[in-house]
């Protein structure tokens, strides 16, 4: 074994002073003043809340880094398959009530925090949000960090460690202002790990010449080079000791500091510029979701984090010194989306370039290590670079990519012979001015695995976009994987008294490992006090909500009001800007409405939240319009409590935990087969609220499981999609005749300067509704009565969110990467000895 290697004395010392995880309430708290005093080097006269935040998180972080050491050993020694999940976002939010909770220490924290002066909820509120992602595709990764921990598999993730995260969202006058995300000032979190550093190359040239024995040998020289340095984050598994690795890569100049022969000739400012210009690489993510823009620096930031990625991984396969034919046996990569598809490339260039294997041999080991996921068929957001950029950046890449298409389309002729049309249709190179290298075809051709993150989502892509590639590789490569979500942070962390709740008769936390179990609540859709219980911690949520609004809106609301939500990135396809032209009806249909009528409405709080991308003009119009509505809505004595119209600002993850909770109604109305999946509408349902929402993405399948009759759905579907906007160019149609009198409110300057909307108008009205809001609207807003009329039996709809939660196990992100395990990833789960010990009844 490893452990002979090394002599039995220091054996004996290392075992006699190894640090030892924290079990009890004293020892937690002798780590937290240790940390405080020395690690902070200050003293109970001075540690404030931030102190107690960041020696309370050390504490944590040594622990789990304890057991990280342990798990690594143990899957070393196991010597198994790993999973490497290569993503450019890991939206991972607050990290400490995550620790707490998933290592099943939290009410020691508390105690302790408790005896050393402090309130556990006000040193959670310390910690700044590691905001590392965009939206839905950066949080599922973060769930499925959290899966494959609690699930005991042995895997990694790799992204880059940006300095600034997404930016901060504040609201001026109406307007979104963008502030940096500076949030490294201080992270307790992470572990720099400055002896694991990559030398990154770019540019340069390539140069062919034949070796002794005649083989052709490629070399990619000169250029400039990059430094690459590990910071590792440690992701606790949830009633296991396992616990994994998120390796996060920053840039340095490789130098390390700067240019000494500048610097000595009086250059100072320009050897720090060239400092700078590396450490660009890892500064700033970028703010666009599902959209690509083509920039440079993005192209560097994903060969950067690819390459220091992959050299990890082969070096670590190298420690085993088996033949290389055994690669894929003992690793999978799954690239999330395209980001990372140079991936494919660049392993193909270590094998052949570096470790001299013949083209073929490496490309079936290439081929059969990666798995490929797609999140949008929207073709804004399919990622194109062009081949002059290319060229210039990554040249031998490129002439590798050449290499890889050419021997595609040969296979594809044979199949094939004289379809040109097919041959350009699926060429990973596009003829156009410039010519573009299509990631997506890419990465289908260099993995033997496509998922879609829905099952309409799924079937959509084999039909429109990878349709030709079906017919070439046939059915069997493309696969769906349903998103899912962790219940242990959008149940259990977020809903503590829901999650208690539940627990309290299923007879223990099991269900937070595995959500099926949720099924036996459904005996208690009709029990009385169950409901009351569980009406009540709705209500409590609310009111803990409403306070939130208060204090950063200033808007005071009802927490008896309907709580009507729609909180994501803003985008056209999202439709937002339905949503509020629907406000705006209602608001109108108030004003008319006599004093009779108007006490029969269910009072309604719609509450709206979510980034604008900083280009995305007609996104920030929609944003402008909500709070121009919200300012005259909410400042109508004559409309009252009936209707509330609010904008919450800089929604992210950890805000997310307290709005997701209080929600009655959440809307998830994307334009049919827009929305790949979504996963907020799965954490929504999960908590106890309603849907509203379109046959679109994840939001069939939650029909399917909760069952149609405990769903708002409204809309066209997504087949009839093309129809109608073909119809739209033609001029065929009619506008809705309540939509029409919305624009007129609008027009008349009714929310303040119409000038400022004209354009979101416009859209609809003269520019063929790409998204159909006029078509859809009738019935949404149709829906949206029926959901008030609903609303009215209470009783009624309690039990049906009872019976809904009762039957969401199957969106645990646990299950989803079961099935990547299973059926793309072909690994198993490393379990300790001591899982399931921390004391779940089952
Ligand atoms: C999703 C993205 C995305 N799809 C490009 N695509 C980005 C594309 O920075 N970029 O260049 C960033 C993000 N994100 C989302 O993925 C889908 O829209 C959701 O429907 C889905 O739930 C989520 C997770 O699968
Ligand atoms: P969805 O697009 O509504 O399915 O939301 C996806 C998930 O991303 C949310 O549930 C949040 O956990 C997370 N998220 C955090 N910040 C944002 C944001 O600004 N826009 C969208 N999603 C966000």
């Amino acid at each position: 074994s490893v452990e002979a290697s090394i002599p039995e004395p220091q054996r004996e010392a290392w075992k006699r002073f190894q640090a030892k995880p924290f079990e009890t309430k004293d020892d937690f708290e002798k780590e937290v003043v240790r940390h405080v005093e020395t690690t902070l080097a200050r003293s109970m006269f001075n540690c404030d809340e931030t102190a107690a935040y960041a020696a309370a998180s050390l504490a944590f972080r040594d622990r789990l880094i304890t057991e990280w050491n342990k798990t690594q050993q143990r899957q070393t020694f196991a010597d198994t398959k790993r999973v490497y999940y290569l993503s450019l976002e890991f939206l991972m939010g607050r990290a400490l009530d995550n620790a707490m909770l998933n290592v099943g220490l939290k009410d020691v924290a508390k105690d302790g925090l408790g005896d050393l002066g402090f309130r556990i909820e006000d040193i959670i509120e310390q910690e700044h949000d590691a905001a590392l992602g965009n939206g839905g595709l950066g949080r599922l990764a973060a769930c499925f960090l959290d899966s494959l921990a609690s699930l005991s598999y042995p895997a990694w993730g790799y992204g880059l460690r940006y300095r600034y995260g997404i930016f901060k969202q504040e609201i001026v006058d109406g307007y979104q202002v963008e502030v940096p995300d500076y949030w490294l000032d201080f992270n307790p979190w992470e572990f720099p790990r400055h002896d694991i550093a990559v030398d990154i190359q770019f540019y340069g040239n390539i140069r062919k010449y034949q070796d002794d024995t005649g083989k052709t040998v490629v070399v990619w020289e000169g250029g400039e080079i990059v430094k690459a340095t590990a910071y590792d984050v440690p992701i606790p598994g949830f009633d296991t000791p396992a616990t994994n690795n998120l390796r996060l890569w920053s840039s340095k100049a490789a130098s390390g500091e700067f240019d000494f022969q500048k610097f000595n000739n009086g250059d100072y400012e320009s050897s720090v510029a060239d400092q700078q210009r590396a450490e660009t690489i890892s500064a700033v993510l970028y703010p666009n979701d599902s959209l690509d823009r083509g920039k440079e620096l993005r192209l560097k930031q994903q060969y950067f984090w690819v390459a220091a990625s992959l050299y990890d991984i082969v070096r670590r396969f190298k420690k085993t010194k088996r033949a290389w034919g055994e690669f894929p046996d003992q690793v999978a990569i799954q690239l999330n989306d395209t980001h990372p598809t140079l991936a494919v490339v660049e392993l193909q260039r270590i094998l052949i370039d570096l470790e001299g294997l013949e083209w073929d041999e490496a490309w079936n080991i290439v081929t059969k290590t990666f798995g490929y996921t797609n999140h949008t068929v929207l073709p804004e957001a399919l990622e194109k670079w062009s081949v002059p950029l290319f060229q210039n950046l990554l040249p031998r890449h490129l002439s590798i990519i050449y290499d890889i298409n050419q021997t595609f389309l040969q296979s594809v002729e044979r199949k094939n012979p004289g379809d040109r049309d097919l041959l350009q249709r699926v060429s990973i190179i596009e003829e156009s001015q410039p010519k573009m290298v299509r990631m997506a075809y890419l990465a289908i051709v260099g993995s033997h695995k496509v998922n879609g993150v829905a099952e309409l989502h799924s079937d959509l892509i084999k039909t429109t976009i990878f349709k030709d590639f079906v017919n070439i590789f046939g059915p069997d490569k493309f696969t769906n994987v349903t998103n899912g979500i962790t219940p242990r942070r959008w149940l259990h962390q977020a809903n503590p008294r829901l999650s208690a709740l539940i627990a309290s008769k299923l007879g223990g936390l099991a269900f937070l490992k595995d959500l099926t179990l949720l099924n036996d609540l459904e005996k208690f859709a009709d029990d009385k006090d169950f409901k009351k219980d569980w009406a009540e911690i709705k209500h409590a949520n609310k009111v803990r909500l409403a306070k939130h609004i208060k204090t950063t809106t200033g808007v005071t609301v009802n927490p008896s009001a309907l709580f009507d939500i729609q909180v994501k990135r803003i985008h056209e396809y999202k439709r937002q800007q339905m949503n509020i032209f629907g406000v705006i009806h209602r608001y109108l249909t108030i004003k008319a409405m006599g004093a009779e009528e108007r006490k029969k409405l269910a009072p309604r709080v719609s509450i709206f939240g979510g980034k604008a991308a900083p280009g995305y003009w007609m996104a920030k119009t929609i944003v402008h319009l909500v709070n121009s509505v919200g300012a005259v809505v909410n400042n109508d004595k004559d409309v009252g409590d009936l209707l509330k119209v609010i904008f919450l600002e800089d929604y992210n993850v950890s805000k997310a935990e307290i709005i997701v909770p209080a929600s009655d109604i959440s809307e998830h109305i994307s334009t049919a087969g827009t929305e790949a999946s979504g996963t907020s509408n799965m954490k929504f349902v999960l908590n106890g609220g309603l849907i509203i929402g379109t046959c679109d993405g994840a939001n069939i399948e939650i029909t399917r499981e909760i069952g149609a009759e405990n769903i708002f759905l409204f809309g066209n579907l997504s087949e009839d999609v093309e129809d109608l906007r073909h119809a739209h160019t033609y001029g065929n149609r009619d506008m809705d005749a309540d939509l029409a009198k919305v624009f007129e409110a609008i027009k008349g300057n009714m929310f303040g300067d119409a000038n400022s909307f004209s354009a979101l108008v416009g859209a609809v009205e003269n520019h063929g509704d790409y998204y159909l809001v006029s078509d859809d609207f009738h019935s949404y807003i149709t829906t949206q009565d029926m959901v008030d009329e609903a609303y009215r039996d209470q009783d009624e709809w309690v039990s049906k969110t009872i019976i809904s939660v009762a039957r969401m196990g199957f969106f645990t992100s646990d299950r989803c990467i079961n099935e990547y395990a299973e059926s793309i990833w072909n690994i198993e789960p490393l379990v300790p000895e001591t899982e399931g010990q921390s004391g779940l009844e089952r």
